[in-house]
């Protein structure tokens, strides 16, 4: 029997089958898992399985994960070597970013951005919050916009609280599967609560003290659209490492980088201090942003492991 996982929580799954019935269920003990992909997480949210039960317990196993269409992992930089497979089988994503209450990093939006490149999914920026908006944070937003949208993420500026914005998100999001992530506190499961009459999930103020979220969202899940369509919550990421992308190829997923490299005088140049570097000259004339520049050298860093 064929089912998709909405639910992971680490030891057990919530699955739907195509004719609707919820499955609770485990992993069979020797499911064979993809040692290319080698992730702390087998089965991840979006994966179509196949279920079998057992017949002494009655249990509902997942035998098989059938191939994935694309998926989004990170690595956590303070457990090195663990990956975690956010989701798969996507249509888009949507990072969801704030600048107060709490402060999203450029560089957080930028490994994001690289990872979702690699893995061709179709990735928007969703600025939440402009409520709070004093002149500083505008001009960081208005900055954000110039930048992504000109190499061609979209950029949405809303606040749940006012409604502002919102409208316009439910044609981007239907008949989609759409992935919601951003640090904790960001207020993506506000937002899926305002697109979905009567879901009430669990949302919480962010620490006064740190101005940081509170990782109240503990297990990814997904959620049907009323106007068909999925959207998953997640749980807040506070750092996003970059994986399985090799240095020479990190410049080809900065889609502003990506038109200047060809003009390189080495095929194999990786921008940092080579003669003829047809990046670092864009750069240089602030064709490409300084700010992205650096989040590339950050990032080329640590997948040569120098940091
Ligand atoms: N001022 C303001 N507050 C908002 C807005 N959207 C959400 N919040 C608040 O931000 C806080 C965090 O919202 P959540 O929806 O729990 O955030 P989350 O991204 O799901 O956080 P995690 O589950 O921890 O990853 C809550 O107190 C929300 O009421 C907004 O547009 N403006
Ligand atoms: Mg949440
Ligand atoms: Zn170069």
């Amino acid at each position: 029997m064929q089912a998709t996982i909405y639910k992971s929580t680490g030891s057990w799954y919530q699955a739907r089958t195509a004719s609707g019935e919820w499955i609770s269920c485990r992993i069979k003990g020797k499911l064979k898992i993809d040692e290319d992909i080698s992730s702390t997480n087998p089965v991840a949210v979006g994966d179509e399985v196949i279920l079998s039960i057992d017949p002494q317990t009655g249990d509902a196993l997942i035998e098989d994960i059938l191939p994935r269409k694309n998926y989004i992992i990170r690595s956590s930089p303070h457990k090195r070597g663990q990956k975690h497979i956010l989701a798969a089988n996507l249509d888009q994503a949507w990072l969801m970013v704030t600048v107060l209450q709490p402060r999203t990093s450029t560089g957080f939006i930028d490994r994001f951005l690289v990872t979702t490149a690699a893995y061709h999914i179709p990735t928007s920026i969703v600025i939440n919050k402009i409520d709070l908006l004093d002149a500083a944070a505008k001009a960081i937003v208005a900055e954000w916009i110039e930048v992504y949208e000109s190499m061609g993420y979209p950029v949405e500026l809303i606040s749940v609280k006012t409604g502002e914005g919102i409208e316009t998100l439910n044609s981007r999001l239907r008949h989609q599967t759409t992935l919601l992530a951003g640090h904790s506190g960001v207020g993506k499961s506000s937002l899926i609560n305002a697109l979905i009459p009567g879901l009430a999930l669990r949302v919480q103020p962010i620490s006064q003290w740190s101005e940081k979220g509170m990782h109240t969202t503990t297990f990814a899940e997904m959620f049907e659209l009323p106007y068909g369509g999925r959207i998953i919550d997640t749980p807040g990421i506070r750092e996003f490492g970059v994986v399985d992308i090799a240095p020479e190829e990190l410049s080809h997923y900065f889609l502003d980088m990506q038109k200047y490299v060809t003009s390189c005088m080495f095929n194999n140049c990786l921008h940092l201090n080579e003669p003829g570097c047809a990046v670092k000259e864009a750069v240089e004339e602030g064709k490409i942003h300084f700010k992205r520049y650096a989040n590339y050298v950050h990032i080329l860093e640590t997948l040569q492991g120098k940091k």
